[in-house]
């Protein structure tokens, strides 16, 4: 692993991933039990549990940690996190959005359970998601609780998530979209939850404005190349082998990174991003290892 802070040391992400991964897992499967109607939560357990590289909530753990805070101050956050992306999934697999049928190589929510049933549970995990952050994190000044509820909300809003799905729906089947649209798009699909995942650790753990702006600039430089990847995966990688873009022709309908600038410097571009994240938390050394480690994670992944 490079790293720019100089210090030699040997950090096995496979078990910092698994590890983390395993208690996420535990989290969200307590956090979302069975109950009547029982429709709706197993709707919403088939997307959110047994799946996913969960790296929102790991990005979160791992903030928390740099800024000197625990585990338990971020799992909430985390799972959040977590309810929130996969809200975002099962509505940008529905027939009204990409009319994809597989994500994560099995069927895709409203497949197995119909159209309403997904849209509601999309909703249900979305505003649980907030009511489970603010009933559960223990540990944390109320101000710094406030603040993560607030950039959640405006990750999700128009000004986030949903602002990029709008430019990206209405961007499909043009030809000649810029490179400023795609950068919209992807800043605001994909990036502000990436952002609002890196930063609410820290503050949640109480973490200095410097630090925050930091994991700001490194957030937007690892969003937009894991977004590079993604269109990467999309043409070469085991995406479609995962049944993410079956029966799709994708690279006829939309303009990404690699139709705009070639695989080749697509890649150049995605690495340059992830050195420039990794040289912003230089300045943290060993406690920024583990982030160090995920930002080269999300350009070196096969899905
Ligand atoms: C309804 C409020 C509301 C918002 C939804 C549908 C929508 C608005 C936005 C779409 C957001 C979206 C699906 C972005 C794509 C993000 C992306 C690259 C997902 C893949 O992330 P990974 O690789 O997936 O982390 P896993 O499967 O590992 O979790």
């Amino acid at each position: 692993m490079s790293n720019p802070a100089g210090v030699s040391t040997k950090f096995d992400l496979s078990a910092y991933l698994h590890q983390r991964q395993e208690w996420v897992e535990n989290a969200l499967t307590a956090a979302v039990p069975v109950h009547y109607p029982e429709r709706i939560y197993e709707a919403m357990r088939y997307s959110l549990l047994g799946s996913g590289k969960r790296l929102r909530p790991i990005f979160c753990l791992a903030s928390c940690e740099l800024a000197g805070g625990t585990v338990a101050m971020a799992l909430p956050t985390a799972c959040a996190l977590e309810m929130v992306h996969t809200m975002s999934l099962i509505h940008d697999d529905l027939p009204a959005m990409d009319n994809d049928d597989y994500r994560r190589g099995r069927l895709t929510n409203h497949k197995i359970y119909g159209e309403a049933i997904a849209i509601l549970s999309g909703d249900g995990l979305l505003a649980y998601a907030f009511e489970w952050l603010v009933r559960q994190t223990q540990g944390v000044k109320p101000e710094a609780l406030l603040e993560v509820v607030a950039r959640l909300g405006h990750a999700v809003a128009a000004t986030g998530l949903v602002g990029g799905q709008v430019v990206d729906l209405e961007s499909e089947g043009k030809p000649d979209v810029t490179v400023e649209t795609l950068h919209f798009i992807h800043t605001h699909k994909t990036g502000a939850l990436l952002e609002i995942s890196v930063v609410s650790g820290a503050i949640l753990a109480g973490g200095t404005q410097e630090l925050i702006q930091a994991l700001t600039h490194y957030a937007r430089n690892v969003g937009l190349a894991f977004q590079i990847v993604d269109d990467i995966l999309d043409i070469t990688g085991t995406a479609a082998e995962l049944g993410k873009t079956a029966g799709k022709d994708l690279q006829a309908q939309k303009v990404t990174y690699p139709s705009l600038w070639g695989i080749e410097e697509s890649r150049r571009q995605a690495n340059q991003l992830i050195q420039t994240a990794q040289d912003v938390l230089a300045p943290w050394g060993e406690r920024a290892i583990p982030l160090q480690a995920l930002a080269e994670f999300v350009v070196a992944r096969s899905h």
